[in-house]
This record gives C-alpha cells, structure tokens and sequence, in this order.
C-alpha cells in the first residue's frame, strides 16, 4: 500500500519562504562583488592626471578617481616581489624572506608554499579567480605559479621585467596561458587589456569573480607602440615621451576593462581598485637589467616625495592609486593609512570569505576607510624589515634605521614634512629608542631574505677565476658599472638622488 507524502505545513512553508526572501534581500543590501584589482608597475606617483600629471593624460583612470576615491597614503613594498607577495599574502614579505629586491631571473626561490593566499581564499568561498598579467613570486619551479597558487585562470609573464613585443628576457619566453607558452605578436599593454574584457565577456552575474590584472606598464624597457608616442610629440625628453605613451596606452586599456563592466551590466557590482606596486624608479640601481641607463634620462615623476622604487623614503613606496564601485564608495580624497597587505582582509570581508586557514594576517579590513572615509584601523606602516636597513611609520613619526656600518637613523614627521627633509632623530632619542626597539622586535620574527641567500650562494660559488695578464687581455670581469645594491642601506648620499637633486627637479 502506497503511503501518501506528508505535507510541509502551510506556516512552515511561510517561514521559509521569509527566511529566503530575507537572505535574497541581505545578498542585495550586501552583494557580493566582484573585484578587478589592477596592477601598474613602476609607475609614478605623479604620473596620473588624478595626482596633478601635466604632460600625460589619463582620462580613464582619473575617472575612476573622481567617482571613487583618491588615496593619498596608499602604502606598497618599494620593489615588485615583495609588493606583490604583500597582496598575495596579507603578510609583510619579510615574514617569509621575501623582503629583499626582486626575485632574479636566475634564482629558483618563490613565494612559501605554505601561505594561504588571497586566490585560494576567494576561490574556496566561491569566486572565480584570474590573474592576466606579471606574477613575479617564483618562476622557476611550476609549484610556484599562479595556477598552482589559487587561480583558475592564467595569462602573462612569470617573471618581472620583459620585452613589450617579443615577451621575453635575455631571449627567453616569459608568456603563458594557463602554464602554456604562448608565442604571439602584440604590445603586452594591449593583449593583457584584450584579455582582461575578453574574460570580463565570460563571466555572468551568478558567479563573482576576482579578477588580479596586473600590467608590466610602465616598468623597463621604455617601449610604447609609435601612434601612442606620436601622441606626445610635445615631450622634448624622448624617454619621457615613450614612458607617456606607455601610461596613456595603459590608460586606454583599463577604459577598456571598464566599458567591458558597463557593457556586461557588472559595473554596479563590481569594486575597481587601481594601484602601483611600487613608486616610479629614480635610482640606476633598481631600473632593470633591460634598459641602456647610459642613455636613459630616468622618466618616472614622483612628485614631490623624495626617491622612489627601491628606497624607504616616501618616493619608494606611497603610490598612486584609487578606488571604485559606484553607489558603495563615497567619492572623496581618503587620507588614512591603507598597506597593500590590508587588501587580503579588506577584499575577503566583502566576499564573505574566511582567512582563517592561513597564518595571521598583517593586514587589516578598510573597507569602511576606501567605502566612507572613516578614519583608518591602521596606524602603523612597516616599509621593510631588511638585516641592513628597516623602517617603521607609527602615526605622523616615521624612523629609517641603516644598520650598515656607519649606521645611519632618521626621524621625520610625515605631517609637518612630508618629503623627508628635516631629521629630527637628535631631538627625540626616546622616540628613535622606542621605534628602533619595534623594529628589532620585527627583525627577531623575520626570516632571513631568500635573496641575499641566492647572491651570497653564486657569489661563493667556486668558479673560473679571473686573472689578467701583462699586455694580455684583461678578462672579462663583472662590470662594476653603477651603486651595489646595499649602497641605499649605507646612507641618503648616493649619486642618483639627493635632496639638492630632487629640489631642483620639483621646485616647491
Ligand atoms: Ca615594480
């Protein structure tokens, strides 16, 4: 005998159906956005219309700004790896050994394995997740890649520094989709932006996706296509005027990435965040292996924080950048600290996703920093903890500690001196003993830089020595062409940036 099925109650069905109804409507008070997060790379501070540009135009990204939010202590690492592992991670790179340059293109290091990162957190809670561009957090062992590392898809270089059009280094291919080399013609700028709409056309409103588009402009070598330098024929310096065309080819293709939102009708879900990883490069020493500096007017403009890629002073790690998503973010200049290592938290909140697996979190949430202005939960930056050098920013006091011999402090106060200029470090011993204590008790929980590890091991390395000869021909040693690496570690004096320099390039 056939039994009947029982029947919901009719006061149970009501009571879901308000339950739903009740959660349908919280997903559209707080949907969960998609993020298109974008990278420049190099780019300087001053070399967006939205910071005051002159002589480059940036219409796209200035929009952005002006419906979103302008930063104006938006904080990086000063170099690519490390900024770059911040984002991933929302951990300081020192905290892994990723705290010291660029991973070079010989070294087989990358990015802990063990680091939960920001693709894995989104993905778990749901996203789809995309890096189209530079990863540079390991290259030479595919456990470090991106696909391996969180992301569903994968399009762009492994590496750092490329060729614009053949898309590789010291000639060889750094250009994949997911892990395949791909080998096609084309100006990196513009395939990336072509490949970031072409995946923004893929995706529906059912599925939220994170989107890491992260360009090589305008890092070395200055390559621009000729109708974009042609638009700058007014720019005596011919690097500065390659170096514009390459931001304003930039520029066009997130107008791209954005006309692809709006034509998709994601623009209204769709949280845009737009940064550089680093300040504009105004020192030799860290401008790339890939550019003849002999013959290079450096062309970044950082306005007027002094030095820039690679340094602790401002000029290396407070970058351009700005935030949008209409109707959530109120348009306005936001001045509190925000660290790219707040990004991680900030970005899994809005996606409901959980950072609990990973290890603790330097970063904190901002959201209602980027989305209200409020004042922000951050009030420490660490600008690196480095066996040679650190810095550490508490509220308006910022200590640069060189610990090389002869060590060097300076304090400043980055509200009445913003550029840097006064040390004031002989006029507050117990502030720099207070700040110098923080940073030791920094360096005793960081690990030793994986990249000072990599240079002592091949400069130890037992090899050919290189004798000359009387009336021979003297061998062909290591050029000693430019700075070392550790001379910005030594003290503020170095060739390439100086206060009288920098005054004279930004008169104020
Ligand atoms: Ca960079």
């Amino acid at each position: 005998m056939k039994t009947q099925p029982r029947r919901v109650p009719r006061h149970l069905l009501a009571a879901i159906a308000t339950f739903v109804c009740a959660c349908l409507t919280a997903l559209a008070a707080n949907p969960r956005p998609n993020i298109v997060h974008i990278v420049a790379d190099d780019l300087g501070w001053k070399d967006v219309g939205f910071n005051g540009a002159t002589d480059i135009r940036t219409p796209n990204l200035d929009a952005l700004a002006a419906g979103g939010v302008k930063f104006t202590q938006f904080y990086t690492q000063s170099m690519c790896t490390p900024t770059r592992a911040a984002l991933m991670t929302g951990r300081y790179p020192f905290r892994y050994g990723l705290q010291t340059i660029v991973i070079p293109g010989p070294a087989n290091y990358g990015l802990d394995t063990t680091e939960y990162l920001l693709p894995q957190c989104l993905k778990d809670a749901g996203y789809t997740t995309a890096i189209i561009g530079k990863w540079h957090l390991g290259h030479a062992d595919v456990k470090y890649w991106p696909r391996q590392r969180g992301f569903d898809y994968q399009y762009g270089a492994m590496i750092g520094e490329l060729d614009y059009y053949t898309h590789s280094d010291a000639g060889v291919l750094d250009w994949f989709r997911n892990n395949k080399p791909v080998k096609e013609r084309g100006y990196t700028t513009q395939l990336l932006g072509a490949d970031a709409v072409k995946f923004i056309r893929q995706q529906s409103a059912q599925k939220p996706f994170y989107l890491y588009l992260t360009f090589n402009a305008p890092h070395t070598p200055y390559q621009a296509p000729q109708d974009y330098i042609d638009r700058y024929a007014h720019i005596a310096e011919p690097t500065r005027r390659i170096y514009a065309g390459m931001v304003a080819c930039l520029d066009d293709e997130i107008g791209k990435v954005v006309a692809a939102l709006d034509e998709k009708g994601l623009r209204d879900n769709t949280l845009i965040v737009f940064h550089s990883d680093n300040g504009g490069t105004r020192n030799a020493m860290f401008a790339g292996q890939m550019t003849d500096l002999s013959k290079t007017v450096l062309p970044c403009d950082n306005g007027p924080y002094r030095d820039g890629k690679g340094s602790l002073f401002e000029g290396g790690s407070r970058v351009a950048a700005c935030a949008n998503w209409p109707g959530r973010i109120k348009p306005q200049t936001v001045d509190g600290l925000i660290h790219a290592v707040d990004l991680y938290p900030t970005f899994a909140a809005l996606a409901g996703a959980a950072t609990g697996k990973g290890k603790p979190l330097d970063g904190v949430n901002v959201w209602s920093t980027i989305a209200e202005g409020q004042p922000s939960p951050r009030t420490e930056v660490i600008y690196n903890v480095e066996p040679f050098r650190a810095a550490v920013r508490q509220g308006d006091w910022k200590l640069i500690w060189r610990s090389l011999i002869p060590t060097s402090v300076e304090l400043y106060n980055l509200a009445t001196d913003p550029y840097e200029q006064s040390n004031l470090a002989a006029a507050h011993p117990e502030k720099v003993a207070a700040m110098q204590e923080r940073l030791n008790e920094l360096g005793r929980e960081a690990a030793k830089p994986l990249a000072l590890i990599y240079v002592a091991g091949v400069g130890l390395a037992h090899g050919k020595p290189l004798i000359a000869s009387e009336g021979g021909q003297p061998p062909a040693a290591v050029e000693p062409h430019g700075p070392a690496i550790t001379d910005e570690g030594v003290g503020v004096h170095d060739q390439f940036e100086t206060p009288e320099n920098q005054a004279a390039r930004h008169p104020r």
